[in-house]
């Protein structure tokens, strides 16, 4: 047992596993769904340990391939965040073969790493770790399941894929001459501050887009009344492996300029020609579940 992840001076060996006869419970099956978990023991659940939603934890990360050896462990909602998600167990159902347990995780998506800590009777925690590639259809064989209607992440390996082959430098990341400076930064609660400015027709803006928030956020200017319909391809960017090369802008002609992805405590300056058409362009942040109130208007005079 010496060698690759070990320290061990001498070398040695794993001999045998005897059974003593002592009751054992050990995870014998596990099944991905979109609304969550089967997992099935080898022997019966404690129904009333087993079904309390805090004895169970569940969180998952993401790894980022490239060519050096080891990867940080990244958010997975929150791609080039370091960081585990936590994910909230809406509820814990014991099936009639008392054995197999569902836990209802509508946030379930493919992931790297899924960790699972479960508490299932009076005897140690079971950690379980998974590799979530596909989700199957939603288990409905419980009491109190609601379908919902839910977008399925694309694989993390394809994003990470995509990230290394599809990635483009941004149009905009250039300096004009005579720009009109404009700065903008993402306020409290998904919020644009300020949530409109004004430029002249065709003028030369300079925008920098500062993010002192702790979550990502980049800042896209689309057409007159087009945010129902950029906002409806946005819910669905996450299925999309290059969302994240795109920096979850969508192909759409509505998207007019944009800037990159901006991380927490960075900032990003775009310098764009504004639209010889007066009116109200919509401005708003990308990144999924944010466009719907993290939006604002340049109103063009
Ligand atoms: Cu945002």
């Amino acid at each position: 047992m010496t060698g690759w992840g070990t320290y061990t001076p001498a070398d040695g060996s794993f001999q045998r596993v005897r059974y003593t006869g002592d009751p054992v419970q050990l995870p014998v099956e596990l099944h991905a769904r979109e609304n969550g978990l089967l997992v099935t023991f080898s022997g019966p659940v404690d129904r009333a340990v087993a079904e309390t939603p805090r004895s169970q934890f569940a969180q998952a990360w993401n790894y980022r391939y490239g060519p050096g050896y080891g990867s940080q462990e990244f958010s997975p909602h929150h791609p080039s965040m370091p960081g585990h998600d936590p994910l909230t167990i809406r509820s814990v159902t014991l099936l009639e073969d008392e054995r197999t347990l569902f836990l209802e995780i509508p946030d379930l998506q493919p992931v790297n790493q899924l960790h699972l800590h479960l508490r299932v009777d009076a005897s140690r925690p079971v950690d379980l770790f998974a590799t979530v590639h596909k989700l199957a259809a939603p288990f409905t064989g419980f009491a109190g399941y609601r379908p919902v209607s839910k977008v399925v992440a694309a694989h993390p390996i394809l994003s990470d894929l995509a990230l290394a082959t599809h990635s483009k430098p941004n149009p905009w990341r250039k300096k004009l001459p005579n720009a009109q400076p404009i700065t903008l930064e993402a306020g409290k609660n998904l919020t644009f501050t300020p949530s409109s400015f004004e430029v002249p027709a065709g003028a030369t803006v300079e925008l920098t887009f500062k993010n002192p928030d702790v979550v990502p956020h980049n800042w896209a200017l689309i057409r007159p009344d087009s945010l129902p319909r950029v906002g409806d391809l946005i819910n669905k960017i996450i299925a999309e492996p290059d969302a994240v090369a795109r920096h979850y802008i969508p192909k759409s002609d509505d998207v007019l300029v944009y800037s990159d992805m901006v991380p927490p405590q960075d900032q990003f300056t775009i310098s764009f020609q504004a639209p010889a058409e007066k009116g109200r362009y919509p401005y708003v942040c990308t990144f999924p579940g944010h466009w719907m109130v993290m939006n604002g208007v340049m109103i063009v005079k």
